[in-house]
């Protein structure tokens, strides 16, 4: 029997216990950092400590922990190169964490939950700026279908709790985000950390060129992690419907122009020259911003502060960043 979705607008997270899930990723931690200024209590598992993949695992943990309120940003993640690479990866995985943890959620007595998609849902030649209601109007970008498959599923699965269980369950799609946190490896990471990366390392060992991928004529929106968590925390107190919500920026950028801003950023003077062999992906994913701005919220840094604050917490986070192993990491 199809119930009505408990609308808890607005919602307090004043005296609420938190479960950020994924918050050793770039999203997480920083929705970990936005929530220290809420009266709130987070709680976070580590992957050693409870593995979103296994169904038992996560239900057993939900029951033992008893969360009121989930931001689902737990994620197998990854760049251009990563997404087309590991086709499996990113499907399954993302899949089973969705479907344990919002499953466990509902079990337990969740009250609030927000899944985090991408801005990778749309369809490829979706009208721009992309509006909400442009899901599913056409066939996806194949350079990241197994990784938008996963993610319209969760969106879709968090609508069906809403109608068969009256759960207030939501999901936000941010557009391409970057700062502290963020994956540099080389091959796997997203486009902004890779150029903050390649211009740091021309310039410290004084190469006369750095590469980058494709014809630079793509465009992307980009959105610091920092106000997007703070969207994020927004969202969840003041949305609640059937329907997921873009975050964006409104911000765009070709990518040949990005790289000239992050090498101004970064010091480096050399040339930039492109790898045309390393696809380009879609052409364009400008998302529609209405629906938010409507409600309230904006966003506060701008592109060049916010490469200026990604640049400095890489080289603050290098020598952690050095430590790890590379490749490709789930959030
Ligand atoms: O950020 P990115 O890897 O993914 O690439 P998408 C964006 C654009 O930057 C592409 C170009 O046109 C790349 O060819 N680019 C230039 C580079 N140089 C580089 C480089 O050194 N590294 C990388 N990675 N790109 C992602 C999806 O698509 O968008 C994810 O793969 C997710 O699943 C995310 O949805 C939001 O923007 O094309």
């Amino acid at each position: 029997m199809a119930e009505q979705a408990a609308r808890t607008v607005p919602f307090d997270l004043a005296g609420r216990r938190i479960y950020v899930a994924g918050h050793r990723g770039m999203v997480g931690a920083a929705l970990v950092r936005r929530l220290a200024r809420e009266r709130c209590e987070v709680i976070t598992a580590t992957r050693a400590e409870l593995d979103l993949t296994r169904q038992a695992e996560v239900q057993a943990w939900f029951q033992r922990m008893r969360p009121d309120t989930v931001f689902l940003a737990a994620a197998k993640v990854g760049g251009i190169l990563a997404n087309a690479s590991y086709p499996v990866d990113f499907l399954y995985e993302n899949l089973m964490i969705e479907a344990n943890v919002i499953h466990a959620a509902h079990a337990a007595g969740v009250t609030k939950l927000m899944l985090l998609g991408s801005s990778c849902i749309y369809p490829k030649l979706a009208p721009q700026p992309i509006r909400e209601q442009a899901l599913l109007g056409g066939p996806l970008e194949p350079t990241n279908e197994w990784y938008a498959i996963a993610k319209i599923a969760g969106l879709k699965l968090c609508e069906a709790y809403r109608r068969q269980h009256g759960c207030d369950f939501v999901s936000a799609m941010p557009t391409n985000l970057f700062g502290p946190g963020d994956n540099y490896d080389r091959v796997s990471s997203h486009v902004m950390a890779a150029l903050i990366r390649k211009a740091h390392e021309a310039k410290t060992e004084g190469r006369a060129e750095m590469v980058i991928w494709g014809t630079g004529t793509p465009l992307r929106e980009f959105l610091h992690v920092d106000d997007c968590a703070d969207a994020l925390v927004f969202v969840m107190k003041h949305y609640s419907d059937n329907a997921h919500i873009n975050v964006g920026s409104g911000c765009e950028v070709a990518i040949a122009e990005l790289a000239r801003l992050v090498c101004a950023v970064v010091g480096f003077e050399g040339a930039i020259v492109h790898d045309r062999s390393k696809p380009d992906g879609t052409s364009r994913k400008l998302m529609d911003g209405t629906k938010l701005a409507a409600l309230g919220w904006r966003p506060r840094i701008g592109l060049r502060e916010g490469i200026a604050l990604a640049y400095d917490a890489f080289k603050k986070e290098q020598v952690g960043e050095q430590e790890q192993a590379g490749g490709g990491g789930r959030a």
